[in-house]
């Protein structure tokens, strides 16, 4: 794929966020201390947390880099990255779960295919070239089990749809349609992807995953959501605004806003 760049490019960093006192206000400075060779925004959705994250992010100095979106309830992980790709200006998007599960500092690596103008979308996989490493063994296997179905419908061979680690050309996100609220937003971009003909890239990333003491909200239930975002996307018609292979356009598709709750409010 050749493809001809902005000279200037810039990230958007989505981080959806529900109740992560402890490590958010330290994930959003291991973002900022990152060298993305280009500048960056960071977008933080809160979804309504009730553990002191609200207060901790509202303590944060003002900032041009920094973007905090406040939900007004807890409408899921998938309606938050949502919100984000909405309010993103950037050329490039990417999510950042904010939990400290996979490392900013490999965020240069994940832009990498991108910006040599390889790949429109790059996902950071926890298993390729690594294997189940420390990750516990249901999580595995479920997260195995819905990636080889993604696999079988749609005849590509990743390792791991449900990473949070998903760059894209923010056209090629706003091209996708998405409808899914839940942890099933990562099964449907990644489908919507394949389905409209994007080529996935990934590349391997370290994970540190933490257990339900330590906050994960993903329950093994999530998996019949994500099954059915599978199946569902597969025999969808394809985007209708799977206009934008390239950023050589110079208009930009029209941007269709999440149809975010008045009661949201921003800083
Ligand atoms: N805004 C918002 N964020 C959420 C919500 N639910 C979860 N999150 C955030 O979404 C991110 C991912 O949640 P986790 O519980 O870590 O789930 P996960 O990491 O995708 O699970 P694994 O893929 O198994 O590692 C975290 O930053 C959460 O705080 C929600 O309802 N609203
Ligand atoms: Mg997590």
């Amino acid at each position: 794929m050749s493809r001809i760049l902005p000279h200037s490019m810039k990230l958007s960093i989505i981080i959806p966020v529900r109740n992560e006192r402890v490590t958010v206000v330290p994930l959003i400075e291991q973002v900022r201390a990152v060298d993305c060779g280009m500048p960056k925004e960071i977008i933080v959705v809160d979804g309504a947390s009730t553990d002191g994250t609200r207060e901790a992010l509202l303590a944060l100095p003002t900032s041009d880099d920094l973007i905090l979106v406040f939900e007004d309830a807890a409408r899921g992980k998938g309606r938050a990255v949502r919100t984000g790709f909405d309010r993103a200006s950037g050329d490039i998007v990417m999510v950042q779960d904010a939990d400290l599960e996979l490392e900013p500092c490999e965020i240069p690596s994940l832009l990498a295919p991108i910006v040599a103008g390889k790949t429109d979308v790059v996902f950071g996989s926890r298993f390729r070239g690594r294997g189940k490493g420390t990750t516990p063994w249901v999580g595995y296997i479920g997260n195995f089990g819905l990636t080889w179905a993604a696999n079988i419908l749609y005849m590509t061979r990743l390792t791991d749809i449900l990473t949070c680690y998903k760059v894209l050309l923010a056209d090629v996100a706003r091209s996708l349609d998405l409808q899914c609220n839940g942890f099933d937003l990562d099964a449907e971009i990644t489908c919507r992807l394949l389905r409209d003909g994007h080529k996935i890239v990934e590349v391997p990333v370290t994970y540190n995953p933490r257990s339900v003491e330590e906050g994960k909200k993903l329950s093994p239930d999530v998996g019949w959501s994500v099954l059915r975002a599978i199946v569902r996307t597969r025999f969808a018609p394809k985007s209708s605004r799977t206009t934008v292979a390239s950023l050589t356009n110079t208009v930009a598709p029209e941007r269709e806003p999440v149809a975010s709750s008045s009661a949201d409010t921003e800083r």
